[in-house]
């Protein structure tokens, strides 16, 4: 058996029960083959070995008291897994489904992801399976500063920088961010997605929805097209998927469906964004509330978004949520082009068919990294204890997104594998952070 296929067969029985983890290192591992022909220096220095095991895992218990006085407790968990190319970095998911594989599937993405950007970050992950939803604001504060009384002593500015991700956004980053305050007396950007009162940076809120679409953009411009009177399907209604219709709307797109994990609503005319951030941002509702005040709108419940006919598709939910079939029925609705806003949205059987029908694909590591390319701006400002205004950060994520797109590209290129973004991604995100650890030594 060769090098890669060795290595992936002991990460599976080393992480039974683990699927997600292991669709992840498959897909970045097989797509490493033709590196290992050219660089046998890795395989001896047991790069592979290394980089699929996670430096560190911690798991918690994070009890707390819900508002009836009853105890309830949730685990809490950070998996360190990368730190070759700088500190820690990733964001943190609270969500029922939560557990160990989920989150060494998205810290192990991470690694690759942060490498792209071209900034000095690390790769992590975190998370809970608190689910926010249905709760208080003085749950969700008691929780949250539970969870933070064990995390902070495992997190700082230039150890581990933690974000948000499902189920994580201001709020619960300024409870983090009080209680870390508290117990620490450091005020220090050990988080972000702060608050702009406190440390936040300009752009991050909008920075994985815009920063998605500019990567979209340069790749369509490559083949002559754009978001101009393109039609838009996203889903989510959540922070990536209100971000990307913002700016696909800006761009003269139109954006006809949105979903939770509901329904779907589908709007002819265009969805109306002021009704879905009152409703998602605000109200903390269902998208199925759209159509009370669109009433020629129309809701769907379950699954479906995908049969809704669009030229581009931007998957922003969650993981495996885009299957082999509904990629057949995007590829059969004259769909051409899909980003994946989420981390892991299309499954291989539905990657493969684009790839097969000449759909232009980008992947999450690449297409999503503006997120955490904007928090590694608001790290910097910290250090520097400035701030840069909404012009000049969304500019820096502008030539952030478009240089991870030519260098995804070239990377595919440079190998013999044209236009396929998967594998450059990964090749080039894996390249530089092997350098890394080569040069580092046996750690
Ligand atoms: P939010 O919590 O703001 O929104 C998540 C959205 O996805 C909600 O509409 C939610 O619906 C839906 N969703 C979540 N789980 C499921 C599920 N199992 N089935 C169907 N729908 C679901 O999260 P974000 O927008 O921040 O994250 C969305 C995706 O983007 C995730 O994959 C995340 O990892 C990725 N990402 C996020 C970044 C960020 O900066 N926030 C950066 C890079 C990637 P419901 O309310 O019904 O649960
Ligand atoms: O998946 C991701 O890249 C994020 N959730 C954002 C991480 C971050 O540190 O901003």
């Amino acid at each position: 058996m060769g090098y890669v296929q060795d290595v992936l067969q002991k990460v599976i029985e080393r992480n039974p029960h683990e699927p997600e983890f292991h669709q992840a290192v498959k897909e970045v591992l097989e797509s490493l083959e033709p590196v290992f022909e050219r660089h046998p220096e890795y395989e001896a220095a047991g790069i592979l070995e290394r980089i699929v095991e996670p430096e560190r895992q911690i798991f918690f218990r994070v009890p707390w008291v819900d508002d009836n006085g009853r105890v309830q407790v949730n685990r809490g968990m950070r998996i360190q897994f990368n730190s070759a190319i700088g500190p820690y970095k990733g964001g943190l998911r609270f969500h029922p489904t939560v557990y160990q594989g989920i989150i060494k599937f998205l810290g192990f993405e991470q690694i690759f992801k942060n490498s792209l950007t071209g900034l000095p970050i690390g790769g992590a992950k975190g998370g809970s399976d608190f689910d926010p939803k249905g709760k208080s604001d003085a749950e969700v504060m008691r929780f949250c500063q539970s969870f933070m009384t064990e995390l902070y002593r495992h997190v700082g500015a230039d150890i581990d920088v933690p974000a948000g991700d499902i189920g994580v956004g201001a709020r619960e980053i300024g409870y983090m961010y009080g209680q870390y305050k508290r117990i620490t007396g450091l005020y220090e950007g050990v988080l972000t997605g702060k608050g702009l009162t406190y440390g936040g940076s300009l752009v991050r809120t909008e920075a994985t929805g815009y920063g998605l679409v500019y990567l979209m953009e340069a790749m369509l411009a490559d083949k002559g097209k754009s978001f101009k009177d393109a039609t838009v399907v996203i889903s989510g209604s959540g922070n990536v998927a209100i971000y990307a219709t913002e700016k696909v709307q800006q761009l003269g797109g139109k954006v006809v469906a949105l979903n939770d994990s509901n329904g779907y609503i589908y709007d002819k005319n265009g969805v109306n964004l002021d009704t879905v951030k009152r409703i998602k941002e605000v109200e903390r509702g269902r998208i199925r509330e759209y159509i009370k005040d669109h009433p020629d709108a129309e809701y769907h419940d379950g699954p479906g978004i995908w049969n809704v006919k669009c030229d581009i598709a931007l998957p922003c939910a969650t993981q495996n949520e885009l299957d082999e079939a509904d990629a057949r029925a995007l590829v059969a609705n004259g769909c051409y082009a899909v980003g994946e806003g989420a981390n892991m949205p299309c499954t291989p059987a539905a990657v493969k068919v684009f790839q097969e029908n000449k759909v232009m694909f980008a992947p999450g590591k690449a297409a999503n990294a503006g997120g955490v390319a904007t928090s590694a701006l608001e790290m910097s400002q910290n250090s520097m204890r400035y701030s840069w205004t909404f012009a000049e950060v969304d500019a820096k994520l502008k030539d952030i997104m478009v240089n991870i797109y030519k260098t995804a590209s070239k990377t595919a290129w440079d190998y013999g594998f044209a236009d396929n973004l998967v594998v450059g991604a990964n090749i080039a995100g894996f390249l530089k952070v092997a350098n890394a650890m080569m040069a580092q030594g046996i750690v």
